[in-house]
């Protein structure tokens, strides 16, 4: 840590500026400020979605920017990963405490060859704090994992993540296998990832494209509701 770094007192800076020095600091992978950081936003009051959102999703965009112009490399962005991880973790048990009654099940794992759970850890976090009830299977699975997780009990939805254009083809490797199985019909299946996009879920036989962990959430409100009104009397 630089000198000029540890002159800066988190605490002292008015919400503007440490919402700009977290991003600061997530990109210099700094989890302990980050921590110390979220601690203080929530201390102030800010919703936890706020301080996920506009703190650590915001800053994690300026490090991919970084990661795709070539400015920085493999081992800075895995520290910048980590720093998010454990801002993550204070605000996990906050988003999941709604109370909410249990809306429906999802399995959700990230697709064989790709090990990016970020985001996927981010949409399962928000599923739990909507009611959902969430298998996470982690990352780099094959079709396998994802079928003998449906099969082991009652789920409604099956989620996949995929960060690369090298394993987003992968998700239509799974479809393909439930619609030879012949469950397909029985899951309503939906996907993510930054390089999907819905013409993509349409054509790999997806029910919907969720461009965000909010939207996830809503999308598998949504699917519930036709479930439970097409359900007899
Ligand atoms: Co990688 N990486 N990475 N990476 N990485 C990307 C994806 C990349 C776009 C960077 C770039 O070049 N700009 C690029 C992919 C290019 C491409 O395919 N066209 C890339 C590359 C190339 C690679 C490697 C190949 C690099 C290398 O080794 N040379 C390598 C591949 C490893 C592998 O998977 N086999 C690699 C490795 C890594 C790290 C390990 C260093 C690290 C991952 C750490 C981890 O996840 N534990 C990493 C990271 C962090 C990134 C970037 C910088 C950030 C991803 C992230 O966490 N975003 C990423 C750049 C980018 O995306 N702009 C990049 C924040 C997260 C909140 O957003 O994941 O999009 P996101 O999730 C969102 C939505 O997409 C959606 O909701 C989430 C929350 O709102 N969503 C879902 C996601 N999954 C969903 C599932 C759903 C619903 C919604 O189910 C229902």
């Amino acid at each position: 840590m630089s000198e000029e770094e540890d002159d800066i007192v988190l605490a002292e800076l008015d919400d503007e500026e440490l919402t700009l020095q977290m991003h600061d600091d997530l990109y210099d992978g700094l989890s302990e400020e980050i921590e110390e950081g979220v601690n203080i936003l929530l201390e102030r009051g800010w919703e936890p979605y706020e301080v996920l959102t506009r703190a650590l999703v915001a800053g994690m965009k300026v490090v991919g920017d970084d990661f795709r112009d070539g400015i920085l490399f493999v081992p800075e962005v895995l520290l910048a990963a980590n720093a998010m991880k454990a801002g993550m973790a204070i605000l996990k048990p906050l988003l999941a405490e709604t109370g909410a009654p249990r809306v429906g099940r999802m399995v959700i794992g990230t697709v064989k060859g790709d090990i990016h759970d970020i985001g996927k850890n981010l949409v399962t976090m928000m599923m739990e704090g909507a009611g959902f009830e969430v298998t996470d299977l982690g990352i780099n699975n094959p079709v396998e994992n994802y079928l003998g997780a449906l099969e082991s009990d009652d789920y409604d939805i099956l989620g996949m993540s995929a960060l690369l254009t090298t394993t987003m083809p992968y998700m239509k490797v799974v479809i393909d296998t439930m619609v030879e199985k012949g469950i397909r019909n029985d899951y309503t299946v939906l996907v993510g990832g930054a390089p999907l996009n819905e013409e993509f879920a349409k054509a790999i036989g997806a029910d919907a494209y969720c461009r965000d962990a909010a939207v996830a959430v809503e999308t598998a409100k949504e699917f519930m509701q036709r479930k439970h009104n097409q359900m007899p009397a």
